[in-house]
């Protein structure tokens, strides 16, 4: 019998998230564009659950691989994710003042540094995976593709427009806000799984098992942070909460209902579940699955 969800995630967050410490910010320390640079440094250092990185690293070790095989992919999610969160937060986008509990980048640094911020930590997450030499030159292109597949229009820039477009709508469905879910922030998640995979040296049925769970798991955390937007607070979140339905967002609770969104949470947190059941060692990327169907943050 394993631990239960928490203990494994306190466990892998204490052995874990030293490595990707260790090296978050380092690229960001030296060269002249030093405002630019603070700003980054800045919003990746204002907190953040690390859920991309610790995925992509304990993917890697489900397989069988160290975790450290992994790291560049690591460090590349979170760059990328936090220049999403920047962007996201700009008037043009969500307009935002509130971000991992402090001023949210363009708030602290003015609208022009946050959008270079941006683009500086993207350009930055496909650097620190093109120059780490470690990673085969096969594994590390096929990293660079999937980051880029996640990334860009057919995944999260692509799922923000349709978010964006969808604000103008009276109404749309189901099957669209799975398409929107899918591609704004479940692609990430699943590439996340599926680089820990790469990177670690899978094959490609445990490649696909990872592809599979990771897309389960990004709907999954895309339902709560539906469900935690309708019931929770700013105190508790670090940004604001009541912004979907203020802005009359379609999400997962107005469409479904409260625990009709907690049973789509429950369903796609189980085939998660059930796609990791194939892998060596499954143990954490469970319990990080239910923990994260459990999460108040
Ligand atoms: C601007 C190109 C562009 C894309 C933005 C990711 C995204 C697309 C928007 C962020 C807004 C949002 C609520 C997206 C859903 C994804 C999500 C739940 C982001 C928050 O991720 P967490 O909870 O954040 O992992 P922390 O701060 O813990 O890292």
């Amino acid at each position: 019998m394993g631990l239960d969800p928490e203990a494994q995630v306190k466990k892998d967050l204490e052995r874990l998230l030293p490595l990707l410490n260790a090296k978050l910010t380092s690229r960001f320390e030296h060269g002249e564009a030093v405002k630019v640079a603070e700003a980054m440094r800045y919003s990746l250092e204002a907190g953040g659950k690390r859920v991309r990185p610790l995925l992509c690293l304990l993917a890697a070790e489900s397989v069988g691989a160290d975790p450290e095989m992994a790291l560049s992919g690591a460090l590349a999610l979170e760059y990328l994710h936090t220049y999403s969160l920047i962007h996201d937060d700009l008037p043009a986008m969500d307009d935002d003042d509130l971000r991992r509990g402090k001023p949210t980048c363009h708030v602290a640094f003015g609208e022009a540094h946050a959008i270079l911020a941006g683009d500086g930590l993207q350009a930055e997450a496909f650097g620190v995976l093109a120059a780490d030499a470690s990673i085969p030159a096969e594994a590390r292109v096929e990293a660079i593709a999937l980051l880029a597949e996640a990334s860009g229009w057919r995944g999260m820039v692509g799922g923000q427009a349709l978010d964006l477009e969808g604000e103008g709508l009276e109404t749309y469905g189901l099957d669209h806000l799975k398409t929107i879910h899918r591609l704004k922030t479940g692609a990430l998640l699943r590439a996340s799984l599926e680089m820990g995979a790469v990177l670690g040296g899978a094959d490609g049925a445990l490649r696909e098992a990872l592809r599979s769970a990771g897309a389960w798991l990004g709907l999954a955390f895309q339902i709560q942070d539906d469900i935690l937007d309708a019931t929770s607070d700013a105190a508790a979140l670090g940004k604001r909460a009541g912004k979907d339905a203020e802005k009359g967002k379609i999400t997962y609770p107005a469409l479904l209902g409260l625990e009709g969104a907690q049973r789509a949470l429950a369903e796609a947190t189980e085939n998660a579940s059930c796609h990791l059941q194939s892998l060596p060692k499954p143990g954490s990327l469970e319990a990080w699955a239910r923990y994260l169907a459990g999460r108040k943050v």
